[in-house]
């Protein structure tokens, strides 16, 4: 049975993007047919500019959305990854098998430091080791597979070359990973912004659907989405970002192909229309169960913590391998 594992960050309120790239699939595909652990990775969000009262609170959203989305804690395993120390623990071996040069390659963190440094922030070294914790993340559970969008493909690169690296030196340890993304919607792009990717920690909210927008907010996003000098519908994602990216959304709402969805409107107008309902109605019930969720949050508490539990019991003895392989002596 492939073992899985995938996360997301509470840097922000999540969104469609975060759902049409990563959470859907978990919820219809990965938790049926694997063994699998969702993570809400709060270490993560501590590589930029934070506020800790918001990670808290983002953290606990961002868990009572998954379960909103469906996922079954009778069927996956939910945990928080500051729950489970091996994720830390490993990731100090893993540094000392990574290199400067290789983290310095990574796109997202040239883009982020650049980013800080722009806001006038220094940049946190945690943000250039963040690929080795993902991918202590990744390797304590020996997965096989993570389902992520395609952003994170690159990190899930390193992760394998980390795991190779440590085997080939120290004895086989890990299990190689492979990234698995969907075949629609494995980009959705900002509305206002369709070159760039739709990301939650974006400043400008108005591009960007959150799971948690009421029916009003996400038409008026979606009617607003910027699109193209030209009048035709046609899917190019190339020339046409924006068209595209309503069309990929429209696709993944409603199970169509974008390309043959273009050639049903007229009109951008009535492309955004039939785009904006879709996406509503995708969310409806997401947003229904999370206040259903919401109002009972020791029920989410409790589901974090033996899902915590079922995580440590899973990656202690292999990272406590990776330790005694790497050299360290074993505590008496
Ligand atoms: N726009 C997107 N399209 C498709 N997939 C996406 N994902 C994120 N955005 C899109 C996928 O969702 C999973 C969780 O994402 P994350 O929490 O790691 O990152 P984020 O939502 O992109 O958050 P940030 O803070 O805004 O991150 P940056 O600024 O780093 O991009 C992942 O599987 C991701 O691929």
């Amino acid at each position: 049975m492939a073992r899985i594992f995938s996360g997301v960050k509470p840097t922000g309120h999540l969104t469609l993007g975060n759902y049409l790239g990563a959470v859907r699939r978990w919820v219809e595909v990965d938790q049926h047919r694997g063994e699998a652990l969702f993570s809400v990775v709060d270490l993560h969000a501590l590589t930029v500019e934070h506020d800790p009262a918001r990670v808290r609170r983002l953290s606990r959203q961002a868990a009572t959305l998954l379960l909103a989305a469906g996922l079954d804690p009778a069927l996956c395993t939910l945990f928080v990854q500051s729950h489970v120390d091996e994720h830390a623990r490993l990731s100090y071996l893993l540094e000392c098998t990574a290199t400067d040069g290789e983290l310095r390659r990574m796109i997202q963190y040239k883009e982020k430091s650049v980013q800080a440094r722009e806001a006038g922030q220094s940049v946190r070294l945690s943000l250039l080791t963040y690929p080795v914790l993902m991918a202590a993340d990744i390797l304590a559970y020996g997965a096989d597979e993570v389902p992520v969008g395609e952003d994170q493909t690159q990190h899930v690169e390193l992760t394998r070359d980390l795991a190779v690296r440590f085997n080939q030196r120290y004895g086989h340890t890990f299990t190689v990973p492979r990234a698995t993304a969907p075949a629609v919607a494995a980009r959705v792009m900002d509305l206002q912004d369709p070159t760039s990717k739709m990301g939650k920690s974006h400043e400008n909210g108005a591009g960007i659907v959150y799971l948690l927008d009421d029916a009003d907010t996400v038409r008026r996003k979606v009617m607003r989405a910027v699109t193209d000098s030209g009048r035709e519908v046609v899917y190019d994602r190339g020339e046409r970002p924006g068209v595209a990216n309503l069309l990929d959304l429209l696709a993944a709402a409603t199970g169509g192909d974008p390309e043959e969805l273009a050639g049903g409107f007229g009109s951008y107008g009535a492309l955004k229309k039939e785009t904006a309902d879709a996406v509503v109605e995708l969310l409806r019930p997401v947003r229904e169960r999370h206040a259903a969720l919401a109002a009972d949050p020791g029920y989410v508490d409790g589901v974090l913590r033996e899902g915590a539990g079922r995580a440590r019991g899973m990656a202690r003895p292999l990272v406590d391998r990776a330790y005694r392989a790497i050299g360290l002596l074993p505590a008496g």
